[in-house]
């Protein structure tokens, strides 16, 4: 009797460019980072359509943005807050999953918004055209998830909706002004949810206040992304940082009733 056929594996997941031999020592680095993606991955894989519902279109992660991009449909969920063709500042973009769903803000998943053609009337005559995305400036610190976040929206159609800045969100933001502001900074790391209580003097590279007080400088509409076990009342004070303080509301954000992360909106997007 012959054996079974082996379990069919899934294919290894995509990331950032492999570079071939001999390799340079920003190589040896972009290969290491590849290796980690790789291996992070592994626990990610089966969440991979939750993360991106076009994944098998060729969507492209690097080992953090495995961990850290906001799961579709909670990205979705939050970009419905945001006013159509509102200008929207993605503080921390990583791979792009919160900016691709405020630019192609609505569309269903798989029919994504053809945003270039909706900005123009069919005989640019400026009668009036329906566009529901917002434009979004994508901040990232990491030049190469710039590239992957570019390469995702290119994918979900909404890449002219985007504007991609490579830099540090402290120091662009007092020259930034837009109508909301997306906060989901580095968490640090998978381990987040190994303390019963998250205070935001966790959040990398610099604590919730200072996150906070940056973007209130820029936008009058925050939402930002938080861990499951964050302290909810230390997210409220932030509410209060404004005279008189913003609206505020909270939010339990998941995923096919799996419990991923608190949601915190701050002003009129707050309900
Ligand atoms: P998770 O808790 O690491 O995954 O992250 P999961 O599968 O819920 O874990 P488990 O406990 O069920 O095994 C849940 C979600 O939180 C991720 O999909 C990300 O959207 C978000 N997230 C996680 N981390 C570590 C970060 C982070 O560092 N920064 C940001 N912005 N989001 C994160
Ligand atoms: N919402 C994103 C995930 C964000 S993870 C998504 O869905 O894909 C947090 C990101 O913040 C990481 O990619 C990290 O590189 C970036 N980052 C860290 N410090 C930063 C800074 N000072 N300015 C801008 N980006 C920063």
């Amino acid at each position: 009797m012959r054996d079974p056929p082996p379990a069919p594996s899934p294919p290894p997941p995509r990331e950032a460019e492999t570079p071939q031999e001999p390799k340079r020592p920003e190589e040896e680095e972009a290969h290491a980072a590849d290796a980690a993606a790789v291996a992070v991955a592994g626990k990610y894989w089966a969440h991979r359509h939750s993360l991106f519902s076009l994944y098998d279109r060729g969507v492209r992660m690097d080992a953090e943005g495995w961990y850290s991009a906001t799961p579709e449909a909670i990205a979705a969920a939050q970009a419905a807050r945001a006013a159509p063709a509102g200008l929207v500042l993605d503080a921390f973009a990583g791979v792009g999953g919160n900016s691709i769903q405020f630019a192609a803000r609505h569309a269903p998943a798989g029919r994504p918004l053809l945003v270039s053609r909706t900005l123009l009337s069919p005989a640019n005559t400026g009668v009036s055209f329906s566009c529901r995305g917002c434009y979004v400036v994508a901040v990232e610190i990491d030049p190469r998830k710039v590239e992957l976040a570019r390469h995702n929206a290119r994918i979900y159609g909404v890449e002219d909706m985007i504007e991609f800045v490579v830099g540090d969100f402290f120091l662009l933001a007092p020259y930034l002004k837009a109508d909301l502001v997306f906060l989901s900074p580095p968490w640090g790391g998978p381990s987040y949810n190994q303390t019963p209580v998250y205070t935001l003097d966790m959040l990398k590279p610099k604590d919730g206040h200072a996150v906070f007080q940056a973007a209130q400088k820029i936008a009058p509409n925050i939402i930002m992304f938080l861990p499951r076990n964050v302290d909810i009342s230390q997210v409220e004070e932030l509410s209060w940082l404004s005279s008189p303080p913003l609206d505020f509301e909270s939010e339990e954000s998941y995923v096919q009733h799996r419990f991923k992360g608190i949601t915190a909106y701050f002003g009129d997007v707050a309900r």
